[in-house]
């Protein structure tokens, strides 16, 4: 059995292995894009930290025996596909485009040696590393397949940013959802508004619990962290160069106590407003001001210059409207523009902000709770469906596009099983990893037109209770796995027990895991 996952459209054992040497090279074609190349030059350093052998990359000669090449074809039509020919003769990759190719490579990778892993001789024999043949033609169920990432109520290093790109490419997942600000800490560089992180970036102390522990406390230390615009810079190539989008998202107009600490007139009142240090839902929210549209646009600006992504996530959840109510300024506002109740304030946000970003060429994404504040048309925007299973069904059959994350499957901040003793405290109930893997991300009651409207699926991972890399880590997998697999593979193909088989060398992959895997500037 090959130890695939996310297990690929179709796989076809053949007889006998390729072998591995250290005359093998890796050839392309000769008018090669530099993408392909840039692949070819990954899978050469792949199979030197997995067999210590520094293989040549050379543009196309005549293979022969033992070489591995990565050639271009335009039969192949999904954009992301490619085909995996390992005979005992040679390796082929083929794809119409480098993406493809890049994900060829990574299901080479999940046959090869594991990198970094203990010393292996080659198999057992002095001649080279064996791989068994196979026919492999494969392309992804889903075009959004994402994993998501709170940097707000913890801060994580660039370092461990990196580690975790490399791990979603591994699996095949093409999104980095990178929430950036919350109530607890705004973590983005934004150099027309420096206080956002002289400010927004920093919390007197944090709420905690110990493992297993029901009742919470202050830490009493002080917190914080951001990112520069150079650091973000630096981020989004090298998901870039591992075919990942990273997705940003800056919260409007709820979980924003960090920017209103920092700029104090973008809220309802006059405050005094604090980076919060407890968790939650928070009353202090943007007020819907010509001021806040000004700085959010601003914002949004220095943002899409760092963030190539078509998708940008504004957020849109949890956002109390009492502040709003109380405020004879927004009951102005809703006399003016005939809002007729408050939560209609909230789809003002999302037309003025849904509005800006395509005129941008963007499409706005916000979590389920958007469609309740009557957003009317928002042409090209995209809900992120959260609360349960209803907001996407609901989003799709009203013709919007949806991604998938609904708590009840993808939420890895949630214990994965019973709690071991010394497990820091997590949220119950547990999310098992069968569970994940259960998950079927088309609602049973879309017909084929709506259906097309799920666009894939994501996990998410909140950090309020998740402090370390290490403690990211070990919530996000293995269930990232199981959420691939959902995300990639025919539906039909989905199975337990087989991926309960697979997974075994995955986790010997994972535990031998280098800091970072994907190649590097630095
Ligand atoms: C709800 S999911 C939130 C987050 C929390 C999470 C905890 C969503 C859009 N909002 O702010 O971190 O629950 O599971």
């Amino acid at each position: 059995m090959l130890s695939l996952i996310p297990l690929p459209a179709a796989v076809v054992p053949r007889a006998g292995e390729f072998i591995l040497g250290p005359n093998s090279r890796i050839l392309l074609t000769d008018n090669a894009q530099v993408e392909a190349v840039q692949v070819a030059e990954y899978l050469a350093d792949m199979l030197r930290r997995a067999t210590g052998l520094r293989l040549p990359t050379a543009a196309a000669e005549q293979p022969g025996p033992g070489d591995i090449v990565l050639a271009p074809d335009p039969a192949i039509t999904a954009d992301e596909g490619y085909r995996l020919r390992v005979s005992p003769d040679r390796i082929e990759i083929a794809a119409q485009t480098p993406r493809g190719l890049f994900y060829g490579v990574q299901t080479l990778r999940q046959l090869a040696p594991i990198e970094n892993g203990p010393p292996r001789p080659a198999a057992g024999r002095s001649d080279g590393w064996r791989i068994p043949a196979v026919d492999i033609d494969d392309a992804p169920r889903f075009p959004y397949r994402g994993m998501h990432l709170d940097v707000g109520r913890h801060w994580f290093p660039v370092s461990f940013i990196k580690k975790y790109i490399d791990l979603l490419a591994a699996y095949k997942l093409n999104t980095f959802h990178w929430h950036l600000t919350d109530d607890q800490g705004w973590r983005i560089e934004i150099k027309q508004y420096p206080r956002l992180t002289s400010v927004g970036a920093w919390r007197r102390e944090t709420q905690v619990r110990s493992a297993g522990d029901g009742t919470a406390r202050l830490d009493g230390t002080p917190y914080g962290g951001f990112y520069t615009q150079d650091e973000i810079r630096e981020v989004v190539g090298y998901a870039a160069a591992q075919f990942i989008t990273v997705m940003p998202e800056i919260e409007l107009p709820g979980h924003s106590r960090a920017a209103l600490a920092a700029y104090p007139e973008l809220g309802c009142t006059t405050g005094p407003f604090e980076v919060a240090t407890h968790w939650g839902i928070h009353d202090d929210i943007l007020c819907p001001s010509e001021a806040t549209f000004t700085f959010l646009e601003n914002v949004l600006e220095e943002v899409l210059a760092l963030f190539p992504s078509r998708f940008i996530h504004v957020g849109g959840d949890e956002a109390p409207t009492r502040r709003w109510a109380a405020s004879g300024a927004v009951r102005a506002m809703m006399a003016r523009e005939g809002l007729a109740r408050p939560a209609e304030v909230h789809g003002a946000f999302m037309r003025r902000m849904g509005a800006f970003l395509a005129a941008r060429g963007r499409r706005l994404v916000g979590w389920d709770e958007m469609l309740e504040g009557n957003p009317g048309e928002l042409p090209g925007a995209v809900v992120m469906s959260w609360r349960g299973q209803d907001g996407g069904p609901r989003a799709a059959q009203e013709g919007r596009d949806v991604i998938m994350a609904p708590h009840q499957f993808t939420y890895f901040d949630h214990y994965q099983g019973p709690p071991a003793p010394d497990e820091p405290f997590a949220l119950s109930p547990a999310l098992t990893l069968e569970k994940v893997y259960s998950f079927e991300p088309v609602p049973s009651d879309l017909d084929g037109a709506q259906a097309r409207h799920i666009l894939g699926a994501q996990g998410n991972v909140w950090t309020e209770w998740i402090r370390t890399p290490d403690d990211a880590e070990r919530m996000a997998l293995p269930r990232m796995l199981a959420l691939a697999e959902v995300a990639w593979s025919p539906r039909e193909a989905r199975d337990w027990a087989s991926f309960m088989m697979r997974l075994p060398r995955h986790l010997e992959r994972l535990a031998a895991w280098p800091a970072r895997v994907g190649r590097t500037s630095e």
